[in-house]
């Protein structure tokens, strides 16, 4: 079997293989019924109320050639966000040392890039040994990867590689024309081939249906090995962008969505991702009812404001949850 087909297709060793059908039926469920269920299969696996906090840094910003709709820093619409170049080392560590001071346990570095070219990686390879001596764990998103690459950055320690499908395969070409959904895939087979653990999600609220968002989440179910971390990101609207006027989800949609994710990956750790800006926190502690048991932790996500990480800490203690 080719190698690139690997991550599509079924398990046939799982007792269980999900199906659209079966996950809109999650969907379906009355919401109380859902989450009911979700929290039941959160317990069954992780130490409920212990949340797992990631800090994001970008690492180079803008001017990327893709077209992907929903993002600020593609070079084919008028954006507010600058252009940056890669950051020099320093900067990088005082970023992360802050994040591990605050309490963040992952430090995630994003580059607005197709993909990383080799110099790149000399570069990016010293940033991921600089972040793990200080006691972190360290992700990257670089776009997609060629043969070796994947292996460089195991070899300099690398944890999570973060590369999402975004939204259903049928949904994609809506979204983005300069690569292919086929394209992830290939990247994330290669980054299971070299032994990184894989970050990979969605964004939800891009005008995709609610079968879109269940067969998205059923392609992740059905990997021989699905993705440890899941991170479910809510649509930031960007304004120049072709999604900026996209028409509001019912929140409940999304929660929901974080539960059928908790309960189609039970042993994934599903992140509760961007778009915590704009979320009450009743709706937040709604996500966390429904499975969500990791954040994005900080004031900014890669070129937006996140939630307030004092606010944050207020909730965790409102709510009684804790650092996982
Ligand atoms: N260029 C690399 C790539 O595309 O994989 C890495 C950076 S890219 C910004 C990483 C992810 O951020 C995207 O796949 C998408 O899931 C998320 N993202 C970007 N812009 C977003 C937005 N406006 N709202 C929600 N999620 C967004
Ligand atoms: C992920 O799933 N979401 C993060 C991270 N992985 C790279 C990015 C969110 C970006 C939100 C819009 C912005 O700040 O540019
Ligand atoms: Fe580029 Fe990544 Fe943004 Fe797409 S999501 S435009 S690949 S930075």
């Amino acid at each position: 079997m080719p190698q690139t087909r690997r991550a599509q297709t079924f398990d046939t060793s799982k007792a269980t293989q999900w199906t659209i059908e079966r996950a809109q039926a999650l969907f379906e469920l009355p919401l109380m019924d859902l989450i009911w269920q979700a929290q039941g299969v959160l317990r069954e696996h992780f130490e409920p109320g212990a949340i797992q906090r990631s800090a994001l840094f970008s690492i180079k910003t803008g001017g990327c050639s893709e077209d992907c709709k929903y993002c600020s820093q593609s070079a084919h619409y008028a954006t507010p966000v600058e252009r940056e170049p890669l950051k020099p080392l320093n900067e990088v560590l005082a970023a992360a040392l802050e994040a591990r001071v605050r309490g963040a346990t992952r430090f995630c570095m994003g580059a607005a890039w197709r993909n990383p070219k080799d110099q790149d990686l000399d570069a990016v390879v010293a940033m991921v040994k600089g972040v793990k001596t200080l006691g972190l764990e360290t992700c990257l998103t670089l776009g997609m990867l060629k043969p070796g690459q994947a292996e460089r950055l195991k070899d300099a320690g690398l944890d999570f590689y973060n590369h999402n499908l975004d939204t259903e395969a049928s949904y994609y070409p809506n979204i983005v024309s300069t690569h292919t959904h086929a394209d992830r895939l290939n990247t994330l087979d290669q980054v299971r081939q070299a032994g990184i653990k894989i970050c990979s999600g969605g964004i939800v609220g891009m005008g995709e249906t609610r079968r879109h968002r269940a067969g998205l989440l059923v392609q992740f179910a059905n990997m021989p090995k699905p993705p440890e971390s899941v991170p479910i990101n809510h649509l930031v609207a960007i304004p120049g962008s072709p999604l900026a006027d996209q028409a509001k989800l019912d929140p409940f949609e999304f929660v929901r969505t974080i539960a059928v994710a908790r309960i189609l990956l039970p042993r994934s750790v599903v992140r509760l991702s961007a778009g915590r800006q704009e979320m009450s926190e009743e709706l937040q502690a709604l996500c966390f009812m429904a499975g969500a048991n990791s954040l994005f932790y900080g004031d900014n996500l890669l070129t937006t404001p996140n939630a307030d990480s004092c606010r944050d800490d207020q909730l965790f203690e409102r709510l009684g949850l804790s650092a996982a």
